[in-house]
C-alpha cells in the first residue's frame, strides 16, 4: 500500500481477495476512539455515507470478539460477513478504506 492509494483511493490486493458483501450492513468496523488509524477510516465511512456498526475494543466483550476471531488485538479491524455466515477479518487501514472505496465508492 503506497502514499498514492491513500490519496487517491486505489485498490490494494488485500482489499480485492476480501470477500464482497452486497451492502454495509454485512459489515463491522472495530475500532478505538483515540486510534488515528481508526478514524482515517471513519472519515472514509462518513466520505461514502457508509451505516456500518461500530464496536469500541475498549469494551472487554468487543476486544474478546475480534481476537477471537481476527487473532490480532490491532485495530482498525473491518469484519466482513460472507455469504455463507463466515466472518473475514481484514486489518490495516489503508486496505480497509481500499476495500470500501473498491465496493462502495461512487465510481463502483
Ligand atoms: N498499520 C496499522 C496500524 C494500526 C495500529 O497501530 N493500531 C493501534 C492503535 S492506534 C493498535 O491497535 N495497537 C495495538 C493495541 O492497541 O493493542 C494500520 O494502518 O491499521
Amino acid at each position: 500500500m503506497s502514499l498514492f492509494d491513500w490519496f487517491g483511493g486505489g485498490a490494494s490486493k488485500a482489499a480485492e481477495a476480501a470477500p464482497a458483501v452486497q451492502s454495509p450492513e454485512k459489515l463491522a468496523l472495530y475500532k478505538k476512539e483515540w486510534c488515528p488509524f481508526c478514524q482515517k477510516v471513519s472519515a472514509v465511512v462518513r466520505e461514502l455515507d457508509l451505516e456500518l456498526a461500530e464496536y469500541d475494543t475498549n469494551n472487554p466483550e468487543h476486544l474478546q470478539a475480534l481476537m477471537a476471531g481476527g487473532g490480532q488485538r490491532m485495530v482498525p479491524c473491518l469484519r466482513i460477513e460472507q455469504e455463507n455466515g463466515d466472518y473475514f477479518w481484514l486489518y490495516e487501514s489503508a486496505d480497509i478504506a481500499a476495500y470500501l472505496r473498491l465496493h462502495f465508492g461512487k465510481a463502483s
